[in-house]
């Protein structure tokens, strides 16, 4: 058997100071979307998702809650994993920071880079942002309208002065500047890489790794009173999962190095900067890609739980299922762009792509097979030139996926399959395959088999993302190979293969009231 090639893909582990809202299905959705197309493209994928459970906030939001901290993670996390669930992910594992797996993972790691030499002890005096777990220089602060000081991202700062361990990041400013030269991909969007290497440009400065006025967090090994910096220890959880410190652990020797963290922006600078230094430092090798997507935004206005206009993902699924939820959320936004949430968006490209596009052109193809062809994949005779273009099409469909997923062009590659079906639908109106029952029924039949034929590689094709839509085209047709190696003009529809009184897949959806 030849080995199948690994893939390593992880999400940010959410914090748990809040439940789950719709930009933490995004990403995680993103990543699916991505291991599913790897898995039916023949890799071996390791997908990890999880939940940071450290730190500042945390602590502050049990508190708030009036719940014992570990509890309240146990709580928060939970509904994190409700939601893998309800949203069909197939993530490998679902790492938790408050493991004990990872508690003896991250010493092990900070242990490495103190005996390299890396860390060193001081006082840590500066600003302090606990909604961003993150250090800010003065330079970087905004006025706030009353004059008070703020982050960059808006967050409130403190003055924080506290006995500390400090990483020697000024250290690898070179270093950096290299990687992000030999290796243009390493930040994608490309903007966003300029953003980051001009960042590093500017000059960097050691960074507070330890925190000591305050108790959760995985203490710093031998230094009583001091815990981990919430970051050194989230960003270690792409080591845990695959079995570090175990070097010789299977998982570390065929997943190591990651093939993509895909993030959000506004933790860019953690992955693309922090985290390379400390792998260079530890002397492991490197990712191969950090992405960066944008922002959701609802009806134009920033999502926070302070407006009370976060958008729940469990209400969204219920509402109008989850096949569209997966779709709209990956084919509205060019990814890597911010994007805005509107229910009238969500249902006109709902409503366009799946219940009038492909829906449509399932649901008459295959009644037409199943009334007029005895309920079975008909014979189909010589092919005509429009036959043969659109099933030249199809049949390189899956190139052309292929080559966006790699660079995660999830909106491309979409279109790329939704204009396939838009073909599909031309071609039956220019065939008219209901007129051709009576006058040509050997042309109906070929007509028939060649539209079956498209329908079969768009099912294959969206099955990374609409899972459920894709079985169910799949089973009415009776496919048994699903995988990508199916694609192409190999695997033809077998003439004869009885199949299933076709039912809708796509419901349409009503534009909202205050719309229609
Ligand atoms: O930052 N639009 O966790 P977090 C798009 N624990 N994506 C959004 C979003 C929005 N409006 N809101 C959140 C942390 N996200 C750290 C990560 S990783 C080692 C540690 C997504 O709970 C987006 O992916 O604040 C963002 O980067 C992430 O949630 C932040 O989640």
């Amino acid at each position: 058997m030849t080995k199948r090639p690994a893939y390593y893909i992880t999400t940010p582990i959410y914090y748990v100071n809040d439940v789950p809202h719709i930009g933490h299905a995004y990403t995680t959705l993103a990543c699916d979307v991505l291991a599913r197309f790897k898995r039916l493209d023949g890799y071996n994928v390791m997908f990890l998702t999880g939940t940071d459970e450290h730190g500042q906030k945390i602590e502050q939001s049990a508190e708030k809650a009036g719940v014992a901290t570990q509890a309240y993670c146990d709580q928060v996390s939970e509904r994190f994993q409700e939601l893998a669930k309800a949203m069909n992910f197939s993530n490998d594992q679902f790492i938790r920071t408050t493991e004990e797996r990872h508690k003896k993972s991250v010493q092990h790691f900070w242990n490495v880079l103190q005996d390299k030499g890396f860390i060193y002890e001081d006082t840590y005096a500066g600003w302090y942002s606990v909604r961003d777990e993150a250090f800010y220089a003065e330079k970087e602060l905004l006025e706030g309208e009353g004059g008070e000081k703020l982050a960059p991202t808006g967050a409130p700062v403190e003055w924080v002065e506290e006995p500390s361990f400090f990483f020697k990041l000024s250290n690898f400013e070179d270093q950096l500047l290299k990687l992000y030269e030999t290796q243009p991909d390493f930040v994608m969007p490309k903007s966003r890489m300029n953003e980051v290497r001009s960042f590093v440009k500017g000059g960097l400065e050691d960074l507070s790794i330890s925190r000591s006025s305050f108790q959760w967090g995985v203490p710093v090994p031998g230094q009583d009173g001091h815990v981990m910096y919430v970051w050194i220890d989230a960003l270690a959880n792409y080591l845990t999962a695959i079995g570090y410190p175990d070097q010789a652990d299977e998982l570390y020797q065929k997943f190591w190095p990651a093939n993509i963290h895909m993030v959000g922006k506004d933790i860019l600078r953690f992955h693309a900067v922090y985290w390379p230094a400390f792998l260079m430092a530890a002397g492991l090798p490197l990712p191969e890609r950090v992405f960066a997507h944008g922002w959701w935004t609802n009806e134009g206005q920033k999502i926070s739980k302070s407006l009370g206009n976060v958008i729940d993902p469990f209400e969204l699924i219920e509402t109008y299922g989850l096949d569209a939820v997966r779709f709209f959320l990956m084919r509205e936004v060019p990814f890597g762009n911010d994007g805005d949430f509107s229910r009238r968006g969500f249902v006109l490209t709902c409503n366009a792509n799946l219940a009038k596009g492909l829906g449509n052109l399932a649901q008459r193809t295959l009644s037409m097979v199943y009334k007029n062809c005895d309920a079975q994949i008909p014979n189909p005779g010589e092919l005509s030139n429009e036959d043969k273009k659109i099933l030249v099409s199809i049949d390189n469909l899956g190139d052309v996926v292929r080559g966006h997923m790699d660079r995660q062009e999830f909106h491309l590659a979409i279109e790329a399959i939704f204009a396939q079906a838009a073909a599909g639908d031309k071609y039956i109106t220019v065939q008219e395959p209901w007129k051709l029952r009576k006058t040509d029924p050997a042309r109906m039949n070929t007509v028939l088999y060649t539209l079956c034929e498209v329908i079969r590689q768009l099912a294959i094709l969206i099955q990374p993302i609409m899972p459920d839509a894709a079985a169910k085209l799949l089973d009415m047709l009776k496919i048994k190979n699903r995988t990508f190696d199916a694609l192409g003009p190999e695997q033809r529809l077998q003439p004869g293969t009885s199949i299933d009184k076709p039912e809708g897949i796509f419901p349409q959806f009503e534009l909202p009231a205050e719309e229609a």
